[in-house]
């Protein structure tokens, strides 16, 4: 079938006229970009959509001094996997075909509509929480698209599904930083997920107590989804054993191995190969940092005031300073001598732009 992408350009159009693609540049270009696949591949006639199941297995309750992972990151990484996955699908059309078309297998790190393209496929239907939902099937899966300079016909791309949201809005309900708005659009600035996987730098007090429990990415608006009850309870395994939370990180990260993560080096040893590189070793510690605090692990304290002396990256030091405080005032008094130490020293040393900021803004509370 014929895709008309302008409808999702409007859309696109919209959102970042009203600020929520907040500082993900790579999503501010003219929305024409978004909608020619000949930029992605030269000749491109056609688009095959796909939707790639990830782990479903219900969150579990948080361990003491541990922080939560999005589950689509459980795994290795999904740009790297989804090619390889694809490879015998690939294969077999070049078979029916008779010769080996030219194609590009494409999933999220391109310019591209690829929920509005699944939309007009036939995959599923767009929910409040703006996430691509298949009847059925629900929404934890990877969108993928292989584009090919020969032309393919889908029959099922003639009926779109017609299930929608109707009058539930539990998605909106539970979103604990008001990102969803009621009508269908997500202010990215407020979303979990953005905040620490996307947002560089300095995160502001109010953002590092929005985050809660999330280290990496947000669940929440797709967990009370009740097109995703039945996934969640049905222990249907990923399309891949490589997204399965046993093959990469896993469900939740310990705080206390993450803030001894010193170096880049340190850090591409443990999560080499896995989604969470995106955030970097800086990004990943200052989640620590606030979660540590969201869950009140004042048993890090000592750690915490080790990093925010020590570490290599002024938002780490800063951040850290901000949590040693934060603590303090759970633990008593001794703990309040040791911030007020590690405040002094860091006062008189620590020159970057980031932890002066961070000493203002304190002394200013
Ligand atoms: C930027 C981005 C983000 C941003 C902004 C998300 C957003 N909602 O816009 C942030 C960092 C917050 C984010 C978070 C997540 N993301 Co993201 N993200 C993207 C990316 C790169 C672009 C999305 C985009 O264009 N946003 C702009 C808005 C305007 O477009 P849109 O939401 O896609 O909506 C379009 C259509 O659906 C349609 N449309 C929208 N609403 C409606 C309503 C109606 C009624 C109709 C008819 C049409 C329609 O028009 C829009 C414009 O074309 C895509 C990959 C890609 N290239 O598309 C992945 C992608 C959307 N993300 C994905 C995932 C998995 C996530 C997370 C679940 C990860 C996590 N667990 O933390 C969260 C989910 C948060 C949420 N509720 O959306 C998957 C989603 C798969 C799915 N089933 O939908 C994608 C497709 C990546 C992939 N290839 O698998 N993401
Ligand atoms: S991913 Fe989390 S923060 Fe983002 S919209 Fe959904 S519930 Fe809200
Ligand atoms: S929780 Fe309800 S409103 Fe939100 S996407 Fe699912 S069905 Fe739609």
């Amino acid at each position: 079938m014929r895709l008309i992408l302008t409808t999702g350009a409007a859309r696109l159009e919209s959102w970042q006229e009203r600020g929520f693609s907040a500082d993900m540049h790579y999503m501010q270009r003219p929305a024409a970009t978004y909608l020619q696949p000949t930029r992605l591949l030269e000749g491109a006639r056609s688009i095959v959509s796909l939707a790639v199941r990830y782990a479903q297995d219900p969150h579990a309750a948080l361990r003491p001094g541990y922080g939560r992972v999005a589950r689509y990151a459980w795994g290795k990484d999904y740009h790297k996997v989804l090619p390889r996955l694809l490879k015998t699908f690939l294969a077999s059309v070049s078979q029916a075909i008779g010769h080996q078309p030219k194609y590009r297998v494409v999933s999220d790190a391109v310019p591209l509509l690829e929920r509005e393209i699944a939309r007009q496929s036939g995959i599923g239907f767009v929910g409040k929480n703006t996430m691509l939902i298949k009847p059925r099937i629900g929404s934890y899966f990877f969108l993928a698209e292989v584009i090919w300079d020969i032309e393919l016909f889908d029959e099922a791309a003639k009926s779109l599904p017609i299930l929608t949201c109707g009058t539930c809005q539990r998605c909106i309900d539970i979103c604990p930083t008001s990102a969803l708005i009621d009508d269908y659009t997500l202010d990215a600035s407020k979303c979990i997920s953005y905040l620490t996987i996307e947002k560089r730098g300095m995160l502001r007090h109010s953002e590092r107590r929005a985050l809660g429990e999330w280290i990496f990415g947000c669940d929440l608006c797709q967990d009370t989804c009740p097109y995703n009850t039945l996934a969640l309870g049905s222990n249907t395994p990923p399309d891949s054993a490589d997204f399965a939370h046993g093959a990469g990180s896993g469900s939740q990260l310990e705080l206390e191995k993450l803030l001894d993560l010193r170096t880049h080096a340190q850090f591409i040893d443990i999560f080499a190969g896995t989604p969470l590189t995106r955030a970097k070793r800086e990004g990943l510690l200052r989640n620590a940092l606030a979660v540590a605090v969201n869950t009140e692990r004042v048993s890090l304290s000592e750690i915490i005031a080790r990093v925010a002396e020590e570490d290599e990256s002024p938002v780490v030091r800063a951040t850290a300073v901000w949590a040693l405080g934060e603590l303090a005032r759970l633990e008593g008094s001794r703990a309040a001598e040791r911030f007020v130490k590690v405040l002094q020293r860091v006062s008189k040393r620590d020159r970057s732009p980031e932890m002066r900021l961070e000493i203002e803004t304190l002394q200013r509370v």
